[in-house]
């Protein structure tokens, strides 16, 4: 598929999609969020790609669903529509670790899309919100659940309610975000900690990523019975064998996701 909305690299073993609307702060389409869950969907198909990263521009990861696209749409066309669902499931059906790289403005639905991430690296010049409420709507892809997972009640209540904006200093320390690093070296340190994660076995970075988001949907004692399982069949793989020789070998593991 071709796109025209999205720019989409392979560097090594990285996939590294970039959102590219720029005259609309890359607002979320249906165009957009069409050709991203096919990106993130080959990515998760190609056996070269060990890890994907999502970014905006240095203005904005996204501004938002698109608003004049969302002006013209009738409750019974979004709700027989499901507007977005099929293609945030798809996205959130990548078994791979995403991480966002998030510069400038990253609200509503931008916001939401990189809480669907793995986790986000901020630039010192992100900002994030749920202004959804000034528009008379609120939060429609998952900002109101995430976002109080990750930062609590009382702040996501705020954020959602007065439509306010969260500079990165904030997103850092109320754990939305888990790190901050100077824009100018954002994809820097972004591609840097992909290339890592790319450097480990894949059965492994595929079974932390189900374990960690399993937290989010059950309850602690299942969850940790859910690792445990995982964490032993591990044991039947060869990279566990080679990851523990290599350490006792003092040498670099050479892992063959087998
Ligand atoms: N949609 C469409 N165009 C947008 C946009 C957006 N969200 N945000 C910015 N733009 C466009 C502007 O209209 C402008 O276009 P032109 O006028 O030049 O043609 C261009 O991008 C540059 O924006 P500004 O001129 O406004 O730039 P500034 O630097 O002055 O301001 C800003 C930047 C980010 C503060 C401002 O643009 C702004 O407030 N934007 C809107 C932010 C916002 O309200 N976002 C939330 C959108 S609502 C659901 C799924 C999703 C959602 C809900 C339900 N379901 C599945 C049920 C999500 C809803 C939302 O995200």
């Amino acid at each position: 598929m071709a796109y025209t909305t999205l720019i989409v690299d392979i560097e090594e073993h990285v996939a590294l999609i970039r959102l590219n609307r720029p005259d609309a702060l890359n607002a979320l389409n249906a165009e957009l969020m069409r050709e991203l869950a096919d990106a993130v969907s080959q990515a998760n198909k190609n056996d070269k790609v060990r890890c994907i990263v999502l970014t905006g521009s240095e203005k904005a990861f996204a501004a938002g669903a698109d608003i004049k696209e969302m002006s013209e749409k009738t409750f019974v066309e979004v709700f027989t529509e499901d507007f977005f669902t099929d293609d945030t499931e798809e996205f959130l059906r990548c078994r791979k670790p995403i991480i966002a790289a998030v510069a400038g403005y990253a609200l509503g639905g931008g916001c939401e899309l990189a809480m669907m991430c793995d986790f986000i690296i901020a630039a010192d010049s992100a900002k994030f919100g749920q202004p959804e409420i000034n528009l008379g709507v609120m939060a429609g892809i998952g900002g109101t659940q995430r976002l109080t997972r990750l930062v609590g009640k009382s702040k996501s209540m705020d954020m959602h309610l007065t439509g306010r904006f969260m500079d990165a200093a904030e997103a850092e320390q109320s754990g939305l975000v888990s790190r901050v690093v100077p824009a100018k070296k954002l994809m820097e340190e972004v591609m840097a900690a992909a290339h890592k994660i790319a450097e480990k076995s894949v059965l492994t970075t595929m079974a932390i990523k189900e374990s960690v988001n399993r937290s989010y949907e059950t309850t602690q004692r299942e969850g940790i019975l859910f690792e445990r399982r995982l964490f032993h069949s591990l044991f039947a793989t060869e990279d566990q064998n080679e990851g523990m020789s290599a350490f006792l070998e003092k040498r670099e593991p050479q892992f063959r996701d087998k």
